[in-house]
C-alpha cells in the first residue's frame, strides 16, 4: 500500500549509534521502503511521502520541538535531558536502560544520601540536578562530556550518574550501583505543530497505529492446533486473548481446528494446559510471519 497524501513528513533518527539499526528495521517493518547510505544526512522513501533524516541523538528532541522534523526516535533520557516539549507517541521496546547513581566499590556510600557535599560526574545534568532537587540532596554536578565511569579513578567526581543496560561498564570499572534516577527506553515523538497540521497528523497516526500492529505481533505467537469439539469450551477458557480462536471443522468425525493469536509471557504455560485438555498437532508461528 503506498502511504502518501501529499505532505511530506520528516522522520529524524540517531545517524549513527546504538537506536540506528533497531530504529531502521522497525521502520521497514511498517512497510517503508528506502535506502540509507553511510553518512548521507537524508533518505526518501520510495513507497510513502516519508522522509528520513540522521542525525545525533542529541540534536533530535530539540529538531521535533521546532519541527524541523516531524517525528522522531530517540531515547526517553535525550527527551528528558533536553526538556523539550515534543508528544511521546509510543515506547519502542528496544533500547533500555537505567539512569543510575554509582559509587567506586570501596566508597562508604551505600544509598543516594550518602553522596551529599560529594562530586557527582554525569552526561546527564538536567536530570541529576531535577533528581537532587526532588530528593534535597546537596551535591556537586560535574558535568562531562565522554564516558563518567572513570571520573572517579582521575579524581574528578566521587560519584557518576550514568546510564546502565548490562551492568558491564560498571563492574569493569569497580563502580556500585547506589540508586536508580529512571528507566529509559526509546520513544517515538512527534511535534506539536505536525499534531495541529490535519493531514500530516493523519500521516502520523497511520504509521503510529502501524508500528502498535507491529509491536503487538511481536509479543504474540500464532497457534494452529487439532482438538475434539467436545474439548472446545475448556480450551476457549484456557485460550486467553485478543479475540474467541477461529475454529475450523475437520474431515474427521467431531474433530476441530482452532487457530489464535497467544501472548508470549504466558504461552508455554497456555500450551500445557491446551494439551491437558485434549489439544494435539499444535503448530506454532510468530505473528509476524503470519501477517505478512
Ligand atoms: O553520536 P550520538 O550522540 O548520536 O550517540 P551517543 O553516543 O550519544 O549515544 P549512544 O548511541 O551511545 O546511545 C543512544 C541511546 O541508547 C541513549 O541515549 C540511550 O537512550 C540508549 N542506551 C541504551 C544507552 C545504553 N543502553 C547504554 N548502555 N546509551 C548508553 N549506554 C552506555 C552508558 O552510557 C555506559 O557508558 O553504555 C555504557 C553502559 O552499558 P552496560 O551495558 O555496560 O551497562
Ligand atoms: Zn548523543
Amino acid at each position: 500500500m503506498r502511504i502518501t497524501n501529499g505532505h511530506n513528513l520528516r522522520i529524524a533518527l540517531q545517524n549513527d549509534g546504538r537506536l540506528t539499526g533497531r530504529s531502521l528495521e522497525l521502520l521497514r517493518g511498517i512497510g517503508l521502503e528506502f535506502e540509507e547510505h553511510e553518512r548521507r544526512l537524508f533518505a526518501r522513501c520510495r513507497n510513502a511521502d516519508v522522509e528520513l533524516l540522521f542525525i545525533r541523538d542529541d540534536d533530535i528532541p530539540e529538531y521535533v520541538q521546532d519541527g524541523v522534523a516531524d517525528m522522531g526516535i530517540v531515547g526517553r533520557n535525550v527527551v528528558i535531558e533536553k526538556r523539550a516539549r515534543v508528544d511521546e507517541l509510543e515506547p519502542l521496546g528496544f533500547g533500555f536502560c537505567t539512569l543510575v547513581l554509582a559509587v567506586p566499590r570501596e566508597s562508604a556510600a551505600t544509598a543516594p544520601r550518602d553522596l551529599a557535599g560529594r562530586r557527582i560526574a554525569t552526561t546527564h545534568p538536567v536530570a541529576l540536578r531535577a533528581y537532587l532537587d526532588r530528593e534535597g540532596l546537596d551535591a556537586r554536578i560535574v558535568e562531562i562530556r565522554g564516558a563518567a565511569e572513570v571520573a572517579p579513578a582521575l579524581d574528578v567526581a566521587d560519584a557518576i550518574c550514568d546510564l546502565v543496560s548490562t551492568g558491564t561498564t560498571l563492574r569493569m570499572n569497580d563502580l556500585r550501583r547506589v540508586g536508580d534516577l529512571f528507566e529509559s527506553q526509546a520513544v517515538l515523538v512527534a511535534s506539536g505543530a505536525a499534531m495541529e497540521d490535519e493531514e500530516r497528523a493523519a500521516l502520523i497516526e497511520r504509521l503510529r497505529v502501524r508500528l502498535r500492529g507491529l509491536l503487538t505481533a511481536r509479543r504474540m505467537k500464532y497457534v494452529t492446533l487439532n482438538a475434539p469439539r467436545s474439548a472446545l469450551p475448556r480450551i476457549q477458557e484456557i485460550l486467553p486473548g485478543m479475540k474467541s480462536p477461529t475454529v475450523v471443522p475437520l474431515a474427521e468425525e467431531g474433530m476441530v481446528a482452532l487457530h489464535a493469536a497467544v501472548e508470549e509471557e504466558v504461552f508455554w504455560d497456555v500450551m500445557e494446559r491446551i494439551k491437558d485438555a485434549g489439544g494435539s498437532e499444535i503448530l506454532v508461528l510468530p505473528v509476524e510471519k503470519v501477517m505478512r
